[in-house]
């Protein structure tokens, strides 16, 4: 079994059990990812050109210890990413993903116990970081990308993340247009999972997430947070991304990257609140505190 983190001392009188119809594991190879308290999953992106950390964790022994200094600050999972998703972003090679990720997911995994993830849509990248010790894959294309994506990871037993994007990282504002969002995006992420599950993939290995940013205006980001209850619905843990995106620099008269904690902040309560039961984030000390006060006020 591998438990959420341990929460500090006085966060008694959270919740024991999670709200009403959220599942309450995922299962990894290692185990089952208990989330029956919602997981806080950092981000690490050996990349050059990230939006927010670009740059930063691309040496492994800094990578390594900024892991270690994550879990230390309550993550429970951590996401790996060697390829950029930000608007506009070019793809990357293979070869160039797997030259970026390798050595860093290898000191990662080699300085902490917490399930890692992949952020990859390449099935070739996945099933790479899978023998080097990666537990789950995280595919904003949910599948779509690359059509051997979910065989890979069904053949290993791994879970996967599947995200909701419009176009890709290239045209995806450009194609931010919708009737319903809400309902677009619960229908799409449903028939991603159908799709999942008819490759392979078990029921308890599938993650959905609404893509908070990727081909969404401000309005449609907050719509969707608002209406989390619609995805949670469908039956799969839901994983949220808003950690210092650009709606909040919007919705905050323009702030930049660096200064947008407090609107997180603000997000991932309300997302919590709403059901999801991990968030991808940046700044995991401060918003472990967030979940670990949002889950006690829930759990009164
Ligand atoms: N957001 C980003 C990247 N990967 N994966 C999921 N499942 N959900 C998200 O919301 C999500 C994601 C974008 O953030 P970041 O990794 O910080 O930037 P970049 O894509 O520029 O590397």
């Amino acid at each position: 079994m591998v438990a959420s983190p341990p929460r500090p001392p006085g966060s008694e009188g959270r919740p024991s059990s999670p709200p009403a119809g959220r599942p309450p594991a995922l299962r990894t190879r290692v185990g089952l990812l208990t989330l029956d308290r919602a997981v806080v999953v950092g981000v690490l992106n050996a990349t050059p050109d990230s939006f927010s950390d670009g740059g930063r964790h691309q040496d492994p022994t800094r990578a390594a210890a900024a892991a270690a200094e994550m879990v230390a600050a309550g993550a429970g999972m951590l996401d790996l990413g060697a390829e950029s998703t930000r608007p506009g972003a070019a793809p990357v090679p293979v070869e160039e993903e797997l030259r970026r990720l390798l050595p860093v997911l290898r000191a990662v995994r080699a300085a902490v116990r917490v399930p890692l993830s992949v952020d990859t849509t390449k099935a070739a990248v996945a099933a790479a970081a899978i023998a080097e010790g990666a537990d789950v894959v995280n595919d904003v294309s949910a599948g779509r990308a690359d059509p051997a994506m979910f065989a890979s990871c069904a053949g290993a037993g791994v879970p996967i993340v599947l995200m909701h994007m419009k176009g890709s990282p290239a045209t995806m504002q450009a194609e931010a247009r919708y009737e319903d969002v809400v309902g677009e995006v619960a229908s799409f992420l449903s028939e991603r999972a159908g799709a999942a599950r008819a490759a392979g993939i078990a029921p308890d290995a599938i993650v959905l997430d609404p893509g908070i940013g990727f081909g969404k205006t401000v309005e449609h980001n907050c719509r969707l947070l608002r209406r989390l209850d619609a995805l949670v619905a469908l039956g799969y843990p839901v994983l949220v991304g808003v950690s210092r995106k650009s709606f909040l620099g919007r919705l905050l008269g323009g702030r930049d990257a660096e200064g947008r904690l407090f609107g997180t902040a603000a997000a991932v309560a309300l997302a919590v609140a709403g059901g999801a039961t991990l968030v991808r984030v940046h700044d995991v000390a401060a918003i472990h505190d967030v979940v670990v006060v949002t889950e006690a006020v829930l759990g009164a």
